[in-house]
């Protein structure tokens, strides 16, 4: 039977990369994420390259209502889901924490953290009555480490990542594998949104070097996806050559 991969986050970045990986091995796809143009297109794509089914779902991850109505009314057959890859998240400014912007907080706790809760309590009931599932928590190098300015997003990715050690112990009894990948710097739209569509700032992030790209992650979700299964990857930092940690970077 074909398995089924939801996807968070499908719209951009990672996420759109992880939807054509899948696809590509041969998984039925949810695809979620706010821009409903996105979602058309990755649609699109997907088709011309490969036979897949595909259903879409215009969803923000912080809108708990929805998030619950949405799933719960999934048709029958598109409930049976093999793979969740909690992918949806975002950084939104650089300030020190004394000139942290509210907004900007609630905004990255709301979608990294409480948005990943919405999804997981969703999805993982339709995992626990089928005794089978595989939960994919894209967090970040700054889960693992803190840097100047990534405060509160840093605070974020390390509540992701004990999250996902909360939830392998919990869905340790339903068979359900639970995993973390944490990237450093990818080039994708993160940077953009994180300087508020300044695209001389976002470039400069990735400059001198080469980052890591969306496709990277995608083969990375796939060969985790893919163990036998009797096999889990509990966690995975992947970073740029050029990248040691997340102050360490050799720029040309
Ligand atoms: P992008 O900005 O390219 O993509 C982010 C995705 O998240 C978009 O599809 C966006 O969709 C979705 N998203 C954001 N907010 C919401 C929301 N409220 N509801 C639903 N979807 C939402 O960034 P990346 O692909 O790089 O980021 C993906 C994940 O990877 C994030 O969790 C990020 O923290 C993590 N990460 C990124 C790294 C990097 O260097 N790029 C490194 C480590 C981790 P839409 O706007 O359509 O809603
Ligand atoms: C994104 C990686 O270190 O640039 O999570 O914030 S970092």
């Amino acid at each position: 039977m074909t398995k089924i991969a939801f996807i968070t986050g499908a719209t951009a970045g990672i996420g759109e990369a992880c939807a054509k990986k899948m696809a590509k091995v041969g998984y039925d796809l949810i695809i979620s994420g706010r821009r409903e143009e996105n979602l058309n297109q990755l649609e699109e794509e997907i088709l011309k390259e490969y036979q897949c089914n595909i259903y879409k779902l215009v969803l923000d991850v912080r809108q708990q209502k929805e998030v619950f109505e949405v799933i719960n009314s999934l048709p029958e057959e598109w409930k049976k889901i093999d793979l969740l890859v909690n992918n949806a998240g975002l950084a939104v400014g650089v300030s020190a924490l004394q000139d942290g912007v509210i907004d900007d907080w609630e905004r990255m706790i709301d979608t990294n953290i409480k948005g990943l809760l919405y999804i997981t309590k969703a999805v993982s009931p339709l995992m626990i009555e089928r005794k089978q599932g595989h939960i994919i928590n894209i967090t970040s190098i700054a889960g693992k480490e803190v840097y100047p300015g990534g405060n509160v997003y840093c605070a974020t990715k390390h509540a992701a990542d004990a999250l996902t050690k909360g939830m392998r112990i919990d869905m340790l009894p339903h068979n359900i594998k639970v995993t973390s990948i944490a990237p450093g710097m990818v080039e994708t739209e993160f940077s953009i949104v994180r300087f508020k569509g300044d695209k001389d700032k976002a470039d400069q992030v990735y400059n001198g070097f080469t980052p890591l790209y969306a496709e990277d992650i995608a083969d990375t979700v796939e060969f985790i996806a893919t163990r036998p299964a009797h096999v889990n990857i509990n966690d995975i930092l992947i970073m740029p050559t050029a990248q040691a940690s997340a102050r360490d970077v050799v720029r040309n």
